[in-house]
């Protein structure tokens, strides 16, 4: 279970205001990545604060375009993952990706109404398996009682990498 992984952390706008945090970015030496500290507006005011943590997936996201990791939404009651975003050659692909997320947690998936017909299926324990359509708006949710890592397909569009994650832990 304890994988080898790196974190990213998005640091809120105040906690990158502080002194606390300069004094602790320079102490902490120059080996992580030094941009946060930078200027340029870039991470400071993300739409998101979720960690990402690399983690590899044993080449279940080598075609998925917009893999980059899996987000920490362990601190969050609902987590909605959208179907049909760009990507993939198309619009294709899950966004986000891959979320972790704690055990009881509901996720909702949620078409944009891009890319034509999609569906959510996880295959290997027959997990859950949502409708296939193109409607913008529909939903389809899933509650993770049981820890594990589930992957789960568009099957339409696998082949062209749309694929997903949930890691529950
Ligand atoms: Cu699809």
């Amino acid at each position: 279970m304890t994988e080898r992984f790196s974190r990213r952390r998005f640091l809120h706008a105040t906690v990158a205001s502080s002194g606390l945090a300069l004094l602790a970015g320079c102490t902490a030496g120059g080996s992580q990545s030094g941009d946060e500290s930078g200027g340029s507006g870039d991470g400071s005011e993300s739409t998101t604060t979720a960690d990402v943590e690399s983690r590899d997936f044993d080449g279940w996201f080598d075609r998925t375009s917009n893999y980059e990791g899996v987000y920490d939404m362990t601190d969050k009651d609902a987590v909605t993952v959208a179907v049909g975003v760009s990507g993939n050659s198309g619009a294709y692909a899950f966004d986000p990706a891959a979320v972790r997320v704690a055990p009881g947690t509901t996720v909702t998936w949620e078409w944009t109404g891009s890319g034509g017909a999609h569906n959510v299926v996880e295959r290997e324990n027959d997990s859950f398996q949502s409708e296939l359509t193109a409607t913008e708006g529909h939903t389809f949710e899933y509650t993770f009682e049981d820890s594990g890592e589930y992957r789960y397909v568009c099957v339409p569009h696998e082949t062209f990498g749309m694929v997903g994650a949930v890691v529950v832990e």
